[in-house]
């Protein structure tokens, strides 16, 4: 079993409740313990600021599937909530992005999958929620905390928790 952590990302739809459902599909389809949760964050558009802002969060659990065959799981989902590649630009809205940002301590880049996710430690929408439920874990050398100190989490806003 290894440890792993997703970030989550939307900003088209109930993006909140497209959340829900998917960590529960997640723990289902990827035969995963959800071992933390961060809270929900309002996020500026990055990248592509011609958007609305999104949400964002993060999540741990424990998996027995490899990378790949979690890669391919988090797709499915991501297609079942209603996400639709062929019609989206890069960095462009989205109902539900899942990435794979570490997966325990393995190191690797293949054609599909590079982890720990490469544009991790640029991007404050992703820390924040993982400073939260992961703040000293050592990812590539760095930590959330740490790597969160040098950039500008303006605009980042915690959401009140659902009831
Ligand atoms: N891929 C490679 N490594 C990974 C990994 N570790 N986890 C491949 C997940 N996927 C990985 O993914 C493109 C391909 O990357 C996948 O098919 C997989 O094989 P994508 O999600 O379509 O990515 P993308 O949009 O083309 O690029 P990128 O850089 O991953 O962008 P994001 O983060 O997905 O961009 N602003 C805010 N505030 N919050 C956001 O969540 N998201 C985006 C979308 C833009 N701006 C945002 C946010
Ligand atoms: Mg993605």
């Amino acid at each position: 079993m290894a440890s792993v952590l997703i970030a989550l990302g939307g900003n088209v739809g109930d993006v909140r409740g497209t959340f829900r459902k998917a960590i529960s599909n997640i723990c289902g389809m990827a035969q995963a313990a959800l071992l933390a949760r961060s809270s929900d964050y309002a996020t500026p558009p990055w990248g592509d600021e011609q958007q609305d802002p999104f949400i964002n969060a993060a999540i741990e659990i424990e998996t027995a599937l490899d990378p790949h065959a979690l890669l391919f799981t988090l797709h499915k989902i991501e297609k079942k909530f209603g996400r639709d590649r062929a019609q989206e630009r890069r960095w462009g809205p989205r109902t539900l992005d899942l990435d794979i940002i570490a997966y325990g301590d393995e190191e690797f880049a293949t054609p599909d999958l590079t982890v720990p996710h490469p544009r991790l430690f640029e991007r404050a929408f992703v820390l924040v929620p993982l400073a939260e439920i992961a703040p000293d874990r050592l990812i590539a050398g760095q930590t959330p905390r740490t790597a969160l100190a040098g950039l500008s989490a303006e605009g980042i806003t915690r959401l009140d928790d659902l009831m």
